[in-house]
């Protein structure tokens, strides 16, 4: 199996994902978000590109909530924001959610032509590899990424993607962004990064949101994999 890890979605889309199982990874704070939602009993997840597309949604399935950011900050108008802690059991069991954020989501559409599309970040980081080497085929870790850049939080996640991939499947070629992600995530895991310093992770503390972070950074809380398969996310 080879594995590449890209470093934000706007490069990479069409046919050169097709024939592949693509893990979307946006730790902070949608994929985290998606996951603990499903985890929580949400119905069918929808990621739209805007706030219009999701209002002809939602007037189409009836019951949905709305869920998004932007800038971090929770949609006008919108049920929820982009705090996982926000997606407990009480509020999206059983729900509909349509979802849009400023990166996260357009990472998720972006991979729409991929074989298989799995939403992954820290909470989840064993069992989405597990369950990519299940299907198969070759692997593109797709990072969100923040503001169409690079973001270290993602990368780190990717990289503890790739390091549980090995455990799962014989790894036979893996891009230098891969070999970098893996080595931030071990070099984070054992004390000798602070990611606390990086661009978003410090900007979501900045406003307010210290405990998303700490959430999203626990590793493999849950077992729980999200699958994007036409237009919706549910669980694997
Ligand atoms: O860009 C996104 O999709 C969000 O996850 C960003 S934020 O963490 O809500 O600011
Ligand atoms: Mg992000």
């Amino acid at each position: 199996m080879k594995v590449k890890t890209f470093a934000q979605s706007k490069k990479y889309t069409g046919n050169f994902l097709m024939d592949r199982t693509v893990i979307v990874v946006d730790v902070l704070r949608a994929t985290s978000c998606i996951i603990w939602a499903c985890r929580n009993g949400a119905n069918r997840i929808i990621p739209v590109s805007d706030a219009g597309e999701g209002a002809a949604i939602a007037s189409r399935l009836g019951d949905c909530i709305m869920a998004g950011e932007r800038g971090g900050i929770k949609l006008p108008g919108f049920d929820l924001g982009n705090s996982p802690l926000e997606f407990s059991p009480e509020v999206v069991k059983g729900h509909n959610i349509v979802i849009n954020t400023t990166n996260g989501t357009v990472a998720l559409k972006a991979a729409e032509g991929a074989a298989n599309v799995l939403a992954g970040a820290m909470i989840n980081h064993s069992a989405v590899a597990r369950k990519a080497a299940e299907l198969g085929k070759d692997v593109i870790i797709l990072c969100a990424g923040t503001e169409g850049e690079f973001s270290a939080d993602d990368i780190c996640a990717a990289g503890a993607i790739a390091t549980s991939l090995c455990q799962y499947a014989e790894i036979t070629s893996q891009c230098d962004l891969t070999l970098v992600a893996r080595s931030l995530y071990k070099d984070w895991k054992e004390g000798r990064v602070d990611l606390s310093k990086s661009y978003h992770y410090s900007r979501l503390i900045d406003l307010g949101f210290a405990e998303d972070v700490d959430f999203c950074f626990q590793e493999d809380i849950t077992d729980i994999v999200p699958c994007y398969r036409d237009g919706f996310i549910q669980p694997c």
